[in-house]
């Protein structure tokens, strides 16, 4: 390639990239439920990396204009909005499997999600991690944001190269720019999918964790729980109590982990967690919903049956097929954006309204445990439906 023609291949590059990144996403018609809305486009994909990212554009050090570093997926994002924008902080991943963290801004939190100049450049505490992900961002009422999310170690004490340990990092910002690291949460359990609650419980902070017995196997851990924490910056779990268990033949049998940071509707705490079960195809994770009482977020008090959004269509394949999985969503005005990647591989957005969650959360037939009772709903269903004025 002489320079001539390096000029040009860059050139293109830039213009395929930014046709990618301004491309109007619209909702996708083939889907519907009344529940939520999908779009035609992920948000966010590998793709969406700025160029400066992945290629050295020195034609005197990358003549072949070779992509130097790989991207392999862009997907688990947290979401908060801020200074009148949708930001997501997004899980990037390397073609060598390391991920990191990456902001990316919106207008309207549907498309043209841009990229800051930098990813988040993440500071150790203590011990160098592995690898991070699933930041879950959290505006809590002390005036701080916090990022909470996994470290992952290799687990020394086994002689292998796969085991690892999972503990939850903690960050603070107050600008999504510069980030304080405080130290990991103490847990006897590995520990992943930890959410702050946005607000003080009796004083205290309040995270939803989820003890696992293994890096992979929850083994005894019960489903998504809950403690109360005296000090963030020293965040010790003392004792923790099982709010929402895994439930045998549910979505969540398997495992189950608190998801995006609860939304405060005027009927409750709105939850939107990932349920795990096992097929013989591998692991099936879907979203599913509940609500909590306002003044004790650790009652439950709707529990909608089933799961609320389930791989669709092309998002069923990927690095981890199979996989919806959301640890982000905003409420702004009434409109709620829920951002979920599917199988490991793309960010998507699903859009719905608090009154419309509400609804879905109060009025869903609970999951009654039996073949019997699924089929007692349906019944009850088609005759109001008989009597219905409106047939
Ligand atoms: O591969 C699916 C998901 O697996 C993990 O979720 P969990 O801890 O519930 O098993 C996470 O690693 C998540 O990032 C990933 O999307």
């Amino acid at each position: 390639m002489n320079i001539n023609e390096f000029q040009t291949v860059k050139e293109n590059f830039k213009k395929k990239y930014n046709q990618l990144i301004k491309k109007t996403n619209v909702i996708n018609r083939k889907w519907h439920n009344g529940i939520f809305e999908r779009y035609e486009n992920p948000v966010l994909t590998n793709e969406h990396i700025p160029l400066e990212w992945r290629y050295d554009f020195d034609f005197e050090s990358n003549p072949y204009l070779l992509e130097r570093i790989g991207v392999n997926a862009v997907f688990n994002a947290g979401a908060i909005y801020h200074d009148n924008k949708y930001v997501v902080v997004a899980r990037v991943e390397g073609a060598d499997r390391k991920s990191y963290f990456a902001v990316a801004r919106s207008e309207n939190g549907i498309d043209n999600f841009v990229f800051d100049e930098y990813p988040i450049r993440l500071p150790v505490y203590d011990e160098v991690d592995t690898n991070v992900y699933d930041m879950r961002l959290t505006k809590h009422e002390d005036g701080w944001i916090y990022g909470l999310f996994c470290s992952e170690r290799k687990d020394k004490s086994v002689q292998d190269t796969s085991s690892a340990i999972a503990k939850c990092g903690i960050v603070r910002t107050k600008d999504l720019i510069n980030w304080e690291r405080l130290k990991d949460l103490e847990s006897i359990s590995q520990q992943r999918n930890v959410v702050l609650h946005p607000e003080f419980v009796n004083g205290k902070y309040m995270l939803y964790t989820r003890p696992s017995d293994g890096f992979i196997d929850v083994g005894s851990g019960g489903g998504i729980g809950c403690a109360l924490i005296e000090d963030i910056s020293n965040a010790t779990i003392d004792e923790e109590i099982i709010i929402d268990k895994r439930v045998y033949h549910t979505i969540k049998e398997t495992k189950n982990g608190a998801g995006a940071t609860p939304i405060k509707t005027k009927e409750g705490w709105l939850h939107i967690a990932h349920g795990v079960r096992n097929t013989a195809a591998g692991l099936r994770y879907v979203l599913y919903c509940f609500m909590t009482d306002l003044n004790n977020p650790q009652k439950i008090l709707y529990t909608p049956g089933g799961y609320f959004l389930a791989p669709w269509g092309s998002e069923r394949l990927g690095d981890v097929s199979n996989v919806v999985f959301t640890n982000g969503a905003i409420e702004n005005d009434g409109k709620i954006f829920i951002y979920y990647a599917s199988s490991d591989t793309r960010l998507h957005v699903a859009t719905t309204t608090v009154d419309k969650m509400i609804d879905y959360c109060m009025n869903t037939p609970a999951d009654g445990y039996d073949t019997h009772k699924s089929v007692d709903v349906i019944i009850e269903l088609i005759n109001k439906n008989k009597n219905a004025n409106n047939l």
